[in-house]
């Protein structure tokens, strides 16, 4: 490669020097490695959330009392687990001895979420998520939050993931393509849900879509098989009953 281009910016026009957060040379350093050495490809799709926000609203109406916000991402959370036990190879990590390369299969769902926190970008993880209901989900994703931003967050907060989620929805985009968190094999990418005109049985009707942008390791997965995970969550965030499948 050639030498990184250092000219005398000073030259072209006035300038400032800030060093970079503690966390932003880990994060940077992790994301320069996971870019350089994975293979990834992003499949884009889009989910019906129409009755889901419904639900959403509903939830947080009924839950007042218990003072949490339950968030579209602590949905997302309790969903993707529907398309990581159809698709286990999506939760796994490769692992190498010498030439042999093995895939490990974690029978665990631990799910790190993108945080952005002042200092940087960090990945709380929570735990066990399919023990869990989505409003245990969102108290435990805001306490992690607020965690991370506060700068609080214990190794152990961010270790042991299976498989991540990173939503921009709550500040905007159409789509975007997350950087695996290696070991893990994918990542799902949430952008901004919109009101959108929809063809259904001869017409247009308004529905709430919502962006989906899957990177995944094409050492380990096959486009057709990201095809069929984005389609099977799409399905289950169109009609989440099918989470009881
Ligand atoms: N589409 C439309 N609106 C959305 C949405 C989506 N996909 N996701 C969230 N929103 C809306 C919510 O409805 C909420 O609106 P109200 O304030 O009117 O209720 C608002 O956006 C804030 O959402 P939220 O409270 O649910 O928070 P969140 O789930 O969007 O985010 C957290 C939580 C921790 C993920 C967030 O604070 C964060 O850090 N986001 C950035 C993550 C990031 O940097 N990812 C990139 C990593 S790669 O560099």
């Amino acid at each position: 490669l050639l030498p990184w281009p250092q000219p005398d910016f000073a030259k072209f026009g006035p300038v400032e020097f800030k060093p970079l957060s503690r966390i932003k040379k880990i994060s940077g350093a992790n994301l320069h490695r996971n870019w350089v050495m994975i293979p990834h490809v992003t499949q884009f799709d889009e989910a019906d959330i129409t009755e889901l926000e419904t639900l959403r609203k509903e939830t947080n109406e009924s839950s007042k009392e218990e003072g949490v916000k339950v968030t579209l991402l602590a949905f997302l959370l309790r969903a993707s687990i529907a398309a990581l036990k159809k698709f286990p190879e999506f939760n796994a990590s490769l692992t190498s001895e010498g030439d042999e390369m093995n895939l490990v299969v974690k029978n665990y769902y631990h799910l790190g979420f993108a945080a952005d926190t002042p200092h940087g970008l960090v990945v709380p993880v929570i735990r066990d998520v399919e023990k869990k209901g989505v409003i245990a989900i969102a108290k435990e994703m805001s306490d992690l939050a607020a965690s991370a931003r506060a700068g609080k967050l214990k190794p152990t907060d961010m270790q042991g993931a299976s498989f991540t989620i990173s939503s921009l929805g709550g500040i905007g985009g159409t789509a975007f393509t997350p950087i695996i968190n290696a070991p893990e094999v994918a990542i799902l990418g949430v952008s901004r849900a919109v009101m959108k005109p929809v063809y259904r049985d001869g017409e247009f009707v308004p529905r709430l879509m919502l962006p989906l942008s899957l990177s995944y390791d094409h050492r380990v997965i096959d486009g057709a098989t990201a095809a069929r995970f984005t389609t099977h969550l799409v399905e289950v965030l169109a009609d989440l009953r099918r989470v009881l499948l």
